[in-house]
Parts: structure tokens; sequence; C-alpha cells
């Protein structure tokens, strides 16, 4: 029965479906794909149903997806790169609308509103319907009626690449519209379209900064573009054919407990997981493989959580005999320095003076609390200057702490740590700092907006102050992500560097350029020259990330440095280039 049932429905959607080709628009385009909801690959969504529905196309629908969920489709091929009209027919009965959101491979969501009301959630008028049809009333008996009528749709423009695709379509999280909810879908159909859009900006998968920056990375084998491996851009890729396998060794002035790792390869490329391994070793001789667990990243990348020790060197290991493309490896953890009073596994202090670095040390200032903490668990505010191993915990959305230094002190960057992982909801999300001197008239000097930390055990994340002066009053306000209405930190520290990020707090990322300067190394010296008429700036950084000189760049830029191998990072109009010269 349910056979036939198809049988007739196919040959009655094929008229259907040619019926409809006739009467779309001109500025429709052309009908790529129709593809029932129902039909969708994965969903990791237990909620989410597939519904029978005589009334539904495909005699089937999908429902119950919620505001941060969707159906997702992975085998949606396009001959070029661009834009395409996505029409979603959809059952909907609240009258003010829902909102439908879709969004090709890991962009950021596009929404749009399906503003009709249709006669049930699935699609089935409740009694038998007159319509005008060719002038004449023509009656539709409600359990004879056939096809897609009973769903409505809406167009959203969505854009894919040339070639292999996903497209999700779901919920919007944060409509007011039926919470987010998305209707329930029949079907969709792709059609090309003479609009045009920009490609919406993929989720980010990497860090700002991580410690790679401080770390000095060789390879065992040469490769031209391996800075791209570690640059904190998930546009650029570093292609490596390995021959079998290869080693990219990260070694650290001093032990650190390196907790997690980003493995991202760029947009749509898998790798077999069997084919990398993260590596330490306490001699850069012998080396001993870590277990690792994938936790949520924050777009299509993998976040880690590694088992490590405390070691000076980490190595990822890539075995494979074709070229192999990496857009970003990255590394979470903390230093393992100061080991006096320490308690295994995870020393009571954060570096302190490690390179020049001030640390919060009571001995250079005084240090205060907003609030006390959770004193009856000892999550105190003392924790937040005393290592990574106890946290300071307060009640609330809201966490602030001061700190006076002795004298004008000038703070390049800081950092905030999370302990375990297990309570992310917790973990600070907004924030300022903010600065002032003797005046005591405090003003923003650095902010960060809907940080997300990487879901590692213990992790200590540096951020830049942009705008660094000599001064005496510190003081970070914190608002928590509101996970059980607690806030935590393990640490908060403030350095005298500013930490190399591809471009200050603020400003998107820059495009990678090579045509902005010629530098190279000379004795004792680094010598520029620009090749580009646009104002630029640079750094030179030596191979633990520590910027050693900067400035406005002038057409032919002598700078003195001792010996040794140094980046010079040249910034111009939204672009970088990066060239690694050898001082002799
Ligand atoms: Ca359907
Ligand atoms: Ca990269
Ligand atoms: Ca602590």
């Amino acid at each position: 029965m349910k056979q036939s049932f198809h049988l007739l429905r196919y040959a009655f959607l094929m008229a259907i479906c040619i019926a409809f080709a006739a009467s779309v628009k001109a500025d429709d385009g052309t009908l790529l794909s129709s593809i029932e909801a129902e039909s969708f690959d994965t969903t990791s969504f237990a909620g989410v149903k597939k519904i029978d529905s005589k009334w539904a196309s495909g005699i089937m629908y999908a429902e119950n997806i919620s505001p941060s969920q969707f159906i997702q489709f992975n085998n949606i091929v396009v001959p070029a790169e661009g834009t395409y009209k996505l029409r979603v027919y959809y059952f909907n009965r609240d009258k003010a609308g829902r909102n439908i959101s879709a969004w090709t491979n890991q962009q950021v969501r596009g929404t749009i509103l399906a503003p009709d009301t249709t006669e049930q959630w699935n699609g089935g008028p409740k009694v038998n319907v007159t319509m005008l049809v060719n002038g004449t009333d023509t009656t539709y008996n409600r359990d004879t009626i056939w096809g897609s009528e009973g769903s409505k749709y809406a167009d959203i423009l969505v854009y894919f690449r040339a070639g292999t695709n996903n497209l999700k379509v779901g919920g919007t999280p944060g409509s007011t519209l039926a919470n987010g909810y998305c209707p329930n879908l029949d079907k969709f159909e792709l059609y090309t379209t003479t609009e045009i859009i920009e490609k919406p900006a993929n989720i980010p998968n990497s860090w700002k900064w991580d410690y790679t920056r401080d770390a000095v990375i060789t390879s065992d084998k040469s490769y031209t573009n391996l800075e791209y491996l570690t640059d904190n851009n998930d546009e650029t890729v570093f292609e490596v054919n390995p021959n079998g396998t290869s080693y990219i060794t990260f070694e650290f002035l001093n032990k650190m407990w390196i907790n997690g790792c980003v493995f991202y390869l760029g947009e749509g490329v898998a790798f077999n997981p069997d084919n990398w391994d993260i590596q330490y070793s306490e001699n850069g001789i012998d080396w001993s493989s870590s277990t690792r667990t994938s936790k949520n990243p924050m777009g299509e990348g993998k976040v880690y959580m590694l088992s490590t020790a405390a070691v000076k060197y980490i190595r990822l290991s890539i075995t494979a005999n074709q070229t192999v493309k990496i857009s970003e490896f990255q590394l979470f953890g903390f230093p393992r320095v100061n080991e006096k009073g320490a308690t295994a596994p995870f020393g009571k202090q954060y570096p302190d003076d490690l390179t020049g670095e001030i640390s919060i040390d009571p001995v250079k200032g005084t240090f205060a609390a907003d609030d006390p903490g959770l004193t009856s668990y000892n999550e105190v505010a003392a924790n937040a200057i005393d290592g990574v191993q106890n946290k300071y915990t307060v009640n609330g959305k809201v966490m602030g702490m001061s700190f006076e230094f002795n004298e004008p002190t000038s703070v390049g960057s800081y950092s905030l740590a999370i302990g375990s992982s297990s309570n992310m909801g917790r973990n600070p999300k907004t924030w300022v700092l903010k600065a002032a001197d003797y005046d005591m008239e405090f003003k923003v000097i650095a902010e960060v907006n809907n940080f997300t930390f990487p879901h590692v055990d213990y992790n200590s994340m540096k951020f830049n102050v942009a705008n660094p002066g000599d001064y005496v009053y510190y003081r970070i306000e914190i608002q928590g992500a509101g996970g059980e209405n607690f806030t935590h930190i393990s640490e908060w520290q403030m350095f005298t560097p500013q930490i190399f990020i591809s471009i200050p707090d603020g400003i998107s990322t820059p495009n990678i350029s090579d045509k902005l300067v010629k530098a190279f190394g000379r004795q004792g010296e680094i010598q520029i020259n620009k090749t580009t008429n646009a104002t630029s700036t640079y750094q030179v950084v030596d191979l633990v990330g520590k910027i050693i000189k900067q400035g406005t760049l002038n057409n032919n830029q002598t700078i003195a440095v001792n010996q040794g191998i140094y980046l010079v990072r040249v910034f111009a109009n939204q672009q970088v280039q990066t060239v690694k010269v050898s001082v002799k």
C-alpha cells in the first residue's frame, strides 16, 4: 500500500513540478535541485523528527527544530562559487510568523522571516476546500487532496563554494518569534539567481593568540609557508607534502603544561585523525604521544584537550604521502615555572618576571577585589593571583578586581586563566581593562567582547593592551557567561610587553601580502625597504613572540638589533607581510 502510494505520489509530484517550472518567473533563475526537508543527512539533535503527513511533499516533513538546532545536507553540489536562492517550504501556525535560518559550510547564520500561516502544522486543511480554478469553483476533498499546496514558502539567498557544500537550515537563537523555533520544514528548492550577496563571514576556528606565539618553531623538512600554520589566521594555509612523516617542533623557553590544541585544516577539508599526533619531550630527543579528547570548537575546526606533561618541547607529527593543507594549529595551557611551593601537577606560581614581565605579585603593589568570593569553598579573591591551581569564584555575573602599583607602570598585555573546564558557563565572557594615574580618572585601555575560552583544562589566555601607558591603578571588570549565575577565573596577570596579535584588537584580520616591503638581515641590523606608498607600521618580533622594536616605517629603515633570527611584520591598508630575517 505504502509503495503504490509513493508511485502515485511521484507521478503527481512530477506533474506539479512541470506545472510549477512553467510558472517560475524569469528572475527565479533555474531550478537546480529539489530536496525534501525530511531527507536530511545528519542531525546531532535527538528531538528533531521526521513526521509522516499525507499533505506534505514527499509525504513527510521535519519538525521540532529548536533555536540552536538545524537539519543538515552534506552533498549540495553547485557548479560555481557564489550566490544561490534557497526556497524553503514550511508549515507554520504562528500568526506572527517564525524565523528560518539557513547557512552553508561554516558561515554565520542568515535569517529570513517565514510570514505566512498554513492550515495545519502538518500542512493539511481542516476541512474540504473550494477554490476558483480556471473560472470554476472546484472542491477538493480533505481526504483526497495531494501535493504541497499545504506548505508556504520563503526565499533566502545563500552562498556556496564550487563543488560540494553542506547546507544547514534551522532555528534562530535570540529571535523573539516563537522563541527562535523554526517552522516545520517540508522541502527546499535551490535556484540560480542574478542577485549577489557577499560571502558571509565564517565562524572563526582559531583564537587571536595562543602559546605557539611563545615558541621557537622548526620543521624537520624545509617548507616555504610554515608560518601560515601558526599565524592565528584561518584564511592562510600551510601546505605540506611530508612524503611519509614530518615533524613541526615547538620549543619553549621554559617548561609548559600544554593542555589543548586547535587543529583546523581549512574550509571543507577532512583529514584522517590517525595521521597526526601531538608529542611531548623533556629534552627534544625522547618523545611520548599525548592522548586527545575532542571538545566543542568555535567553528568547523577541532579543539582537543591533551594529556601531556610539563615539558619544553611539543611537536606535531603529520603522516601523508600527498599534499596536506592545514589552516591553523594552536596550543593552549600555562607556563610551569617558579615551582617553589608547587603542588603537583600544578605549580603555585605563574611566570614571575620571566622575560621582564611583571606579575601582579603583591610586592609590586596591592591587589583588591570587589567581592570576597565563595569563602565557604575557599574560592576566594586571593586565588586570582596565586597561580593556576586555585580559582576565584563569585556568586553573580560580574567580577571586579583592581591592582594599585607602587609606582607608575606600563602594562602591555594581560592574561586571564581558567582552571578545570568543567564549568565553561562560569568563564569570563566580556570585559574591560581600565587604568588611571594618581588622579584616579579611569579610562578603558582594553576591551574584549563575547570571548570564548578554548574548551581546555587549565589554560591561560593572553590579551593585548592597544595603547599602553604609565598608570598606577588598573581595574578589570568582567561579565561572566552566566552559567548557574557564577563567574570564575583561576588567574589574572599583567605583563610589560605587548603580545603579538596579527593586528591590534578591534580591527579585522589583515590580508596576507608579499608586496609591502623587502626586508633582510645584515651585521647587527635589519634593513627594511618599503615597496608600497601606503603609510606602514612595523614590528620586529623575536622567536618567542616578544616585540623588540616597533614604529612607523620609513622608506628605507635600518633597525639595530642583536644577532639572532627575527620576524619583521609590516602593516599597511589592512594588509600584513611577514619576513623572517637572520642577523649576524
Ligand atoms: Ca517533505
Ligand atoms: Ca593560518
Ligand atoms: Ca589562582
